[in-house]
């Protein structure tokens, strides 16, 4: 593989972690834990793995003579920066147990274990891989592991590689998978022990005990980045509004950071919205009254961010997608029978009567984007839904209907952004090359320790590294029942945007000055070498949050 000259130079990076973890370790087990909601429910479905206790590790002055083990890991879900430093923390982990330790990966993700696709990660291609962006190393996929059939066949692998652990890097959805398949290993007494680990950009994996999702700090860095060049270029040209789409799916943690970051015009949150209980047109108006009073003091330019999962989040199109989706799940067959030019129509007739005259109402492009695929989770891919152009369109409609009743004056003209995919694979942060190679050795301790169905912990990561503590939390304790697909189920509860949460309160404060002024940051890239005050910040919305 060919690499570039800061590849080289961040291969040489040795990841700053707690410093609990420099040695050997002891576990100490806190509270019994209890779900999120549902308890009773909750408890009932995982009688091996509910009510366990809060654990973290400290400094232990005996040397330990442990046996070697094998371990297998899988990426799962959408790519975040600092992937591969969690697995080397892993690895690493697993050879300061004893040197005879192996890791497997599984290719692709989950459907790697079931597959039977795998590859054994020697010191050579970890070193490959070390502070590196990207799921490359082994590769990642959304498949479900859901069904004891999936658990069976993937047993059977573990078994043939005599692999006792199996760590499982991924989001809500893969984590709760994570928990599913740890209960059930321990419920037929398989041997195997399952581990989490705390991964997604979208910043939705969080709680008491996990203080962020690795990727959330670098891709935010990313996005802040280009979104400050391009209020560098708006403010230079001045003759543009750019509305910029930011992935996140449904929370609106990567839009509030970069607002924070950047201080953009507008930036809508999708928490807010709802609870607003705003149309489509309430927006709208919202971005058009800004838009015409910064023309009325000439400032025809301006950016607005835009949370990927607004629309999901209007009150009248969430109960529309509701609808959708369990119309789409208990009809899959039939209409994927009626002729595309066919389907808007047909969706029309079935649907209940005020969903129907909504779904009419959008533009043909987004009742398209509505009815495509779900993700094996059962998610709208709001990644394809074009929120961006369709709001810049609404506005510039709107802004026509105010001219003509003389209440705005200006040129308008918009461009579309949306910044996802480009931030995903970045080279990690510091932060997140220390916190992801940190969590990846936790999860080799809690293997250690004999655990499974927790997720790796690492906290009070505003500090210096050193003084970060490592954990473990029952996956069960973050758990509570949702409907997916039509049904009832045990899930990890989506961490969204919190409106008396001090981030969204210090944004709130600050957006009107940030309206009509202009009062943009530009961020400039990610720096990897530089002091500390560059180099080695946390997201504002975590450095607001613990402080
Ligand atoms: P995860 O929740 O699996 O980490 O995925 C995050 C994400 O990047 C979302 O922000 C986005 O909506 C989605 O993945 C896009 O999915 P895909 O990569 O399948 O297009």
């Amino acid at each position: 593989m060919a690499k570039s000259a800061l590849q080289i130079a961040r291969a040489a990076y040795a990841p700053k972690v707690p410093k609990t973890l420099r040695g050997t370790v002891k576990i100490q087990e806190g509270a019994a834990t209890q779900s999120v909601s549902d308890q009773a429910e909750i408890k009932k479905l995982f009688p091996n793995t509910y009510g366990m206790p809060l654990v973290t590790f400290a400094t232990d002055t005996d040397k330990q003579n442990a046996a070697a083990i094998n371990v297998g890991v899988i990426l799962s879900g959408g790519q975040a920066p600092g992937g591969h430093n969690v697995i080397a923390g892993l690895f690493d982990g697993i050879k300061a147990i004893n040197s005879g330790s192996k890791l497997y990966g599984f290719l692709m993700g989950p459907g790697g274990l079931i597959d039977h696709k795998y590859q054994e990660l020697t010191a050579d291609i970890i070193d490959e891989y070390r502070n590196t962006g990207g799921f490359d190393m082994i590769g990642s996929g959304r498949t479900k592991l859901e069904t004891p059939e999936q658990f069976d066949k993937g047993l059977e692998i573990l078994k043939k590689l005599n692999i006792s652990a199996l760590v499982i890097i991924g989001g809500d959805d893969s984590n709760t998978n994570a928990c599913v398949l740890a209960e059930y290993y321990a419920q037929i007494k398989a041997g195997v022990q399952v581990i989490g680990c705390p991964k997604t950009i979208d910043g939705d994996l969080k709680n008491e005990m996990i203080e962020t999702s690795f990727g959330f700090d670098t891709a935010c860095k990313v996005y802040s980045e280009v979104i400050g060049n391009i209020q560098r270029d708006c403010n230079s040209a001045r003759k543009y509004w750019h509305f910029i789409k930011l992935m996140g799916r449904s929370a609106s943690h990567i839009a509030l950071e970069c607002a924070l970051q950047v201080q953009p015009n507008v930036c809508l949150i999708s928490e807010e919205v709802e609870a607003k209980n705003q149309s489509l047109d309430d927006v709208v108006q919202y971005i058009a009254d800004i838009v015409a009073e910064r023309a009325a003091k000439g400032n025809n330019f301006g950016t607005v961010l835009i949370p990927e999962g607004l629309i999901e989040f209007i009150p009248a199109m969430k109960k529309l997608m509701a609808e959708l989706n369990d119309f789409l799940a208990h009809h899959a067959e039939d209409f994927a029978r009626v002729r595309r030019s066919e389907q808007r129509q047909h969706i029309i007739a079935n649907l209940s009567a005020s969903n129907s005259k909504i779904y009419e109402s959008l533009p043909e492009t987004v009742a398209r984007q509505l009815t495509l695929d779900r993700d094996p989770h059962g998610n709208v891919q709001v990644s394809l839904i074009e929120t961006e152009k369709l709001l810049a369109e609404m506005v510039g409609n709107r802004l026509n209907e105010m001219a003509a009743a003389g209440k705005y004056k200006g040129k308008f003209a918009a461009q579309v952004h949306f910044f996802g995919y480009e931030g995903r694979c970045a080279a990690p942060s510091n932060y997140d090359a220390d916190y992801c190679y940190s969590l990846g050795y936790t999860a080799s301790c809690l293997i250690g320790a004999g655990k499974t169905g927790y997720m790796s912990s690492v906290r009070n990561t505003t500090a210096p590294a050193a003084e970060w503590l490592a954990g473990g939390v029952p996956i069960t304790m973050m758990m509570n029942m949702e409907k997916r697909h039509g049904e009832m189920k045990p899930v990890i509860q989506k961490a969204l945007v919190r409106l008396d949460g001090a981030p969204f309160k210090k944004f709130a404060s600050q957006r009107n000055a940030w309206a009509f002024n202009t009062e943009y940051v530009y961020p400039g890239p990610i720096q990897y070498f530089g002091p500390t005050e560059v180099c080695d910040q946390p997201t504002k919305t975590l450095a607001i949050e613990l402080a």
